[in-house]
Parts: C-alpha cells; sequence; structure tokens
C-alpha cells in the first residue's frame, strides 16, 4: 500500500505489524507493507452499526461504505440522517414501507427518511411545536428527493384525516419543478430555487435563479418549462393547481413571449426600421405596446431637476434591457406559480417544514449565481453549526471544548456594512460601475478590485487573491474553496428594470393578473443579491471513498457525533427554576434506570446521553397508558 495509493483512496483496510520508537508498520490485504509515523485509525470490531454515534473508534466510516455495498443507504448520526444517493431506483419507499414507519418510533427500526419524517410528526402531535427538516448537501445528493419523499409520507400520514391533501402537496411539485429546475452538469434535475415548504400550514419563502432565463453555461440547459413547452405540453398539468383554462393560456403566452424575447436582436430595434415579426409576436402574446416598447429597448430617460431628456442606449445596454425583461416576466411567472401552489393548501395552526435549496456547486466556471447558491448554504451550515455546537457549548455542559468547523468569518465577510454584497451593491449603482478589472488599474473603479482591497490586502483568511489574478477572485467557503469569475456579476446583481419598462409590462390584461406582488416593489430597487469529476456518470451505487469523506468533513458530521459521544444528545426544555427543580426531583426519581452520568442539566435544556431520551419517553408513555387505564376503571365504577 503505497501513500499514494493509499491518498487516492482515503482509506484501506490493514493490519499494524509493528510499533517501535513511535513508527508503526502496516501490511495491508494484498500483503503490501507501509511504515507510518503515527498510529493510523483502528478499525471497528464490526461494521454493524446503524447510527455513527456507537461507533467504539470514531473516524471517516468505512461503515458508511460496508452499508451501501449492501444496498443500505441511510445511517444515523445521532440526530442527523446521513443519506447516501444511490443513483439507482429502490423499493424502500412505497406506501406499505410508510405503513411500517408509522407510529414507530425512530431507532425501532432500520434509518430511513420516513423515521425521520415519523419522528417530526410524533414530536409535532407530542408538544404541539412547529417541526423543520432541513436538508442540506451538495448539488446532485439527493435533496429533492428525498424532499420528496417526507412530503409523501407526511402527506399520507395526513391521508387518513385529511384526505386530498395528498394530491394536492404531490401534484404541485412536478409544475414547480418544471418552472424552477433545470439541468447542470452537476444534476440532470438541478433546483434553481430554494424551497421552503410547510406542510398542514402554509407560507413560504424563495427566490429563482432568473439569469438562467436568458443564458445558460454549455451543457446545461434552460428551465424544464420551456422544452415542455416546446415539446406540447399535456393538457391539463395545471389543472390540479387549480388554475384555471384561460389563466393557463396566459402562462403558455407568457413563456412563449420570453422565448421571442430571446430572437430580438439588436438591429431590428433601429429606429428607422419597421416593426419586426418578433415584436409584432410578442404584441399578440402579451399584449405590449409595440412602439413603446421598441422606444423603451433602445432609450433610458433621465430627468434632472426639471426636466427629463430622452437618451438612446449603446447597444449592450439594449441586450440588458432586452434580457431584463425575459428574468422580470419569468420571475414574477414563477412567483404567481408559487402563489398558485400557496393558495391549494389548506390552512393550519401547526406545520411541518422542509427546506430544500440548490445544494453547494462549483464549476469550471464559477458566476454570481454560484456566489448566491454557495452564500445560501453557508448560512445553512451556520444554522446546523448553531443549532448543533453553539447551542449545547453555551448550555455551560461540562465536557472538553470541540473545535467545530466555524465559518461564521467567511459569511461575515460576505454580509457584513462593507462585506462582497456591499462592495457589490455599491458598484452596482454607480453610474460607472465596472465588473472588470479597469486597464489603468485605478483601483476604486473594480468591484473586483474592491474585493482585493479589501480582503486579500487585509489578509482575510476566508478570501485569496488567485496568482494569475485577472477578473478571478477566490472565497474559502466551509465546504470547497471556490474560484468565482467576477465579470458579469454587476449585470446579474442590478436585475432590475426601469420604470418606463415596468409601466408598459404592467398595462396590458393579459399580464397585469401576473405580477401584483411585484406592484408593490415598484419604485423600489433592489438587488438579487473543479472540475467535478467523482460520480459524474451518476453511476448506481459508486462509493468514492475520498468524495465521501470531504462531504463529510465539510458538513461536520464527525464533530457532532464527537459531540454525541462525548456529551449528551438534546434535550426538553427547562424554563424556570421551579421547572428545574421539578425536571431535577423527575430525574432522581427515575435514576434506578438512568444513572446521574446519563444526563446533565444546562441553563435552559436538559442533556442526555444517547438513546436516554428514548428511554424516558417510553417511561412516560406507560405512565399515561396506566393512568389513562385506571381513569377508565374509576369512570366505569361510577356508572
Ligand atoms: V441540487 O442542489 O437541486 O442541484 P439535489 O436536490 O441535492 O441537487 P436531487 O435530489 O435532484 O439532488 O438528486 C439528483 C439525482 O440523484 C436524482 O435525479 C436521482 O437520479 C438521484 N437520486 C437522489 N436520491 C435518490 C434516491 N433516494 N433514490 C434514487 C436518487 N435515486
Ligand atoms: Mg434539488
Amino acid at each position: 500500500m503505497s501513500k499514494r495509493d493509499l491518498y487516492k483512496n482515503g482509506w484501506k483496510v490493514a493490519t499494524i505489524k509493528s510499533i517501535e520508537h513511535e513508527i508503526v508498520k502496516v501490511e495491508d490485504e494484498a500483503g503490501e507493507i507501509t511504515v507510518l509515523k503515527e498510529l493510523p485509525h483502528l478499525k471497528n470490531a464490526t461494521s454493524e452499526f446503524d447510527d455513527l454515534t456507537v461507533m467504539n473508534f470514531l473516524h471517516e466510516p468505512g461503515v458508511l461504505k460496508y452499508r451501501y455495498d449492501q444496498g443500505m443507504i441511510y445511517t444515523y448520526s445521532g440526530i442527523v440522517l446521513i443519506a447516501l444517493n444511490p443513483f439507482s431506483r429502490l423499493d424502500c419507499y412505497g406506501e406499505e414501507v410508510v405503513q411500517v414507519y408509522n407510529g414507530r418510533s425512530k431507532g425501532e427500526l432500520e434509518p430511513h427518511l420516513y423515521a425521520i419524517a415519523e419522528d417530526a410528526f410524533s414530536k409535532l402531535r407530542r408538544y404541539n411545536k412547529n417541526q423543520s427538516v432541513v436538508i442540506s448537501g451538495e448539488s446532485g445528493s439527493g435533496k429533492t428527493v428525498s424532499a420528496k419523499f417526507m412530503m409523501r409520507y407526511f402527506a399520507s400520514a395526513d391521508c387518513q384525516k385529511n384526505s386530498g391533501i395528498e394530491e394536492q402537496v404531490l401534484s404541485t411539485n412536478p409544475i414547480m419543478e418544471a418552472f424552477g429546475n433545470a439541468k447542470t452538469t452537476r444534476n440532470d434535475n438541478s433546483s434553481r430555487f430554494g424551497k421552503f415548504v410547510e406542510i398542514l400550514f402554509d407560507e413560504r419563502n424563495s427566490i429563482v435563479e432568473r439569469s438562467r432565463v436568458i443564458r445558460q453555461a454549455k451543457n446545461e440547459r434552460n428551465y424544464h418549462i420551456f422544452y415542455q413547452l416546446c415539446a406540447g405540453l399535456e393538457d391539463g398539468a395545471l389543472t390540479l393547481m387549480k388554475i384555471d383554462k384561460e389563466k393557463q393560456q396566459w402562462i403558455f403566452q407568457v413563456l412563449a413571449a420570453i422565448l421571442y424575447l430571446g430572437n430580438v436582436e439588436v438591429d431590428e430595434l433601429d429606429k428607422e426600421k419597421p416593426i419586426t415579426r418578433n415584436l409584432n409576436i410578442i404584441h399578440r402574446l402579451i399584449g405590449v405596446d409595440m412602439i413603446e416598447l421598441k422606444k423603451w429597448m433602445t432609450h433610458r430617460l433621465i430627468k434632472m431637476r426639471n426636466e427629463s431628456i430622452e437618451s438612446q442606449l449603446e447597444d449592450h445596454q439594449v441586450v440588458q434591457v432586452r434580457d431584463g425583461i425575459s428574468k422580470f416576466l419569468y420571475s414574477s411567472l414563477f412567483e404567481c406559480m408559487e402563489y398558485f401552489e400557496f393558495l391549494c393548501r389548506a390552512n393550519a395552526t401547526r406545520f411541518i417544514a422542509v427546506l430544500d435549496i440548490y445544494g453547494f456547486e462549483y464549476f469550471e466556471n464559477n458566476s454570481f449565481e454560484q456566489f448566491c447558491i454557495n452564500y445560501a448554504n453557508e448560512k445553512l451550515q451556520q444554522e446546523f453549526n448553531r443549532h448543533v455546537f453553539d447551542l449545547e457549548q453555551k448550555e455551560g455542559i461540562n465536557w472538553s471544548f470541540i473545535e467545530f468547523n466555524d465559518n461564521s468569518d467567511c459569511i461575515e465577510m460576505i454580509e457584513n456594512r462593507s462585506g462582497i454584497l456591499s462592495l457589490l451593491d455599491e458598484e452596482s449603482y454607480l453610474p460607472r460601475g465596472s465588473d472588470q478589472v479597469t486597464i489603468d488599474n485605478s483601483l476604486n473603479k473594480s468591484f473586483v478590485n474592491k474585493l482585493y482591497q479589501s480582503f486579500a490586502d487585509n489578509k482575510n483568511k476566508c478570501f485569496s487573491k488567485p496568482r494569475f489574478g485577472g477578473c478571478n477572485f477566490l472565497i474559502h467557503h466551509f465546504a470547497y474553496s471556490v474560484t468565482y469569475h467576477g465579470q458579469g456579476f454587476i449585470e446579474k446583481n442590478k436585475d432590475n428594470i426601469s420604470e418606463q419598462v415596468r409601466s408598459l409590462l404592467l398595462e396590458p390584461d393579459k399580464l397585469k393578473w401576473l405580477l401584483p406582488k411585484r406592484e408593490c416593489e415598484k419604485g423600489s430597487k433592489r438587488s438579487l443579491s473543479l472540475q467535478f469529476k467523482p460520480n459524474e456518470e451518476k453511476k448506481p451505487f459508486y462509493f468514492d471513498n475520498l468524495y465521501v469523506i470531504q462531504q463529510l468533513r465539510a458538513c461536520g458530521i464527525l464533530e457532532t457525533i464527537r459531540i454525541s459521544c462525548a456529551g449528551f444528545s438534546m434535550l426538553s426544555c427547562v424554563k424556570s427554576d421551579d421547572s428545574r427543580v421539578i425536571a431535577e426531583s423527575i430525574l432522581k426519581s427515575v435514576t434506578s434506570s438512568i444513572g446521574p452520568l446519563d444526563y446533565q442539566i444546562g441553563k435552559t435544556r436538559i442533556f442526555f446521553r444517547v438513546g436516554q431520551m428514548a428511554f424516558i419517553e417510553k417511561a412516560r408513555d406507560d405512565k399515561m397508558e396506566s393512568a389513562a387505564l385506571l381513569i377508565q376503571k374509576w369512570f366505569k365504577g361510577c356508572l
């Protein structure tokens, strides 16, 4: 086993032959000897764990590979469920499996998404508290598929009481995906919007990636809906969302108009030329005034103190306006679809939320879209850290301090008052903002130069200026370091259209219904602020040791396990001193089964060692049941 081999494979199984003077000799299965300067990770006696927290020797887990090779894609790691993408259709999601998990507590059965769903469902009922399931992972790792199975579980569990919900919840998925997903080089069905679905109670927030409408990277595609439109949509796909025929027709017309807008060339807009076929079709489709549209695609109004003057736009600005209109129309349409989805759900007082966002991504060329997506993932990771590490450490619990991958510096660099987003906004709204390194290198004129100045010169550890900078800059994210190409950031960030174009688009009846939410934003200018080789072919059950390790490290899985092993899994809330005393006495009363070392009382929470919480819950259920029996008996006696 050469060191190179080891590096390439992430880990290898070997036997320790000798340890002398801090030199360790190991022999691999092929009989090759390697000399190491430190003790390697020790292999666990068995790999038959379904929760990484119970392993004796904690290291990047061969357990996952062992399970994956046997077709088991789910493994617990304390409160986290790790899912490995099988890239193969599994038969473990059917209705009969839903029924098996229904009503069973987590840990009773094989790890599964349904167990997590059931856990959330039972906590919602038991504590009458809203629950959230956060799904994180790189692009293509399986978040959206998992979210859909979760929703299927909730829908069918809910079905018993509330029939019809399942059909509504699940039927909206294909439509939202048609409008919000597209092929990228990492995922044929990549989400370009973040989705926060609240089941039972309803509200959501999402932002769709707009620039895809006008431009796609090599080997990528526009939103699925455009291809479906061209291929001839099936009749009535939108009917389930209760969108009437007339509105459906308008939706298709807006989509078609976006396609025709893309065909409009700058020279067709020449003042001297007659109205072209493309503009004519756009007019027929969405009813905008052709003459006015042509005028405001090629001119802008500059307001002086007492007068306004129209000035001719340069060619590249005309293209920007044209693309801005497409992006505006598409994102309005997307918001509208969400609104319809919202309307077709029932209202309730409690919810289980499922968050499925666009996963962390990096390509050969990374631009503003990747920056926004990775920033969102950075925030999600921070939330995870806060939930799992910060919270427990702040409770003043007595365990050795565990270092974790704190990404707050990176987030601060992006979002604080003089951070990347502020600099981008500042540059975007300067009359001469430039997103290219200026030839004379005059620093303040370029966004990227401003970044170099603010972060590289100050040696911010989350930022680097590449040796051959050009317009590139490097951000060291929690998951990977990503090189961004600064060109295009400003144009994509501006993402707004002029007052004149906006009111033009709001005029026709065919568009008015589409834009109600947008109208309130009127006047406020808001900005939007490696090659990928492993399993690129999406082969079924292909396990790349190194790549899996990398992903586990990036999201701090091992640190979570260390906390759970060294310490305690949460919780239960302690509100006041009184309840603290009560909780303490309850715990003391059950110490024949739970020892004093199995829990610790923090400032606002109680922490239990792994497994103890389930024990207490079971004890409570037993007590409740016997109390119920007693009451029934007493009641019968009275009768
Ligand atoms: V992105 O961040 O939106 O680009 P996701 O959402 O993480 O990404 P997605 O859920 O779309 O990835 O999964 C990618 C592909 O992996 C799917 O199209 C399936 O082909 C495959 N996949 C993922 N999970 C499963 C699964 N549980 N069973 C079978 C799966 N195939
Ligand atoms: Mg997705």
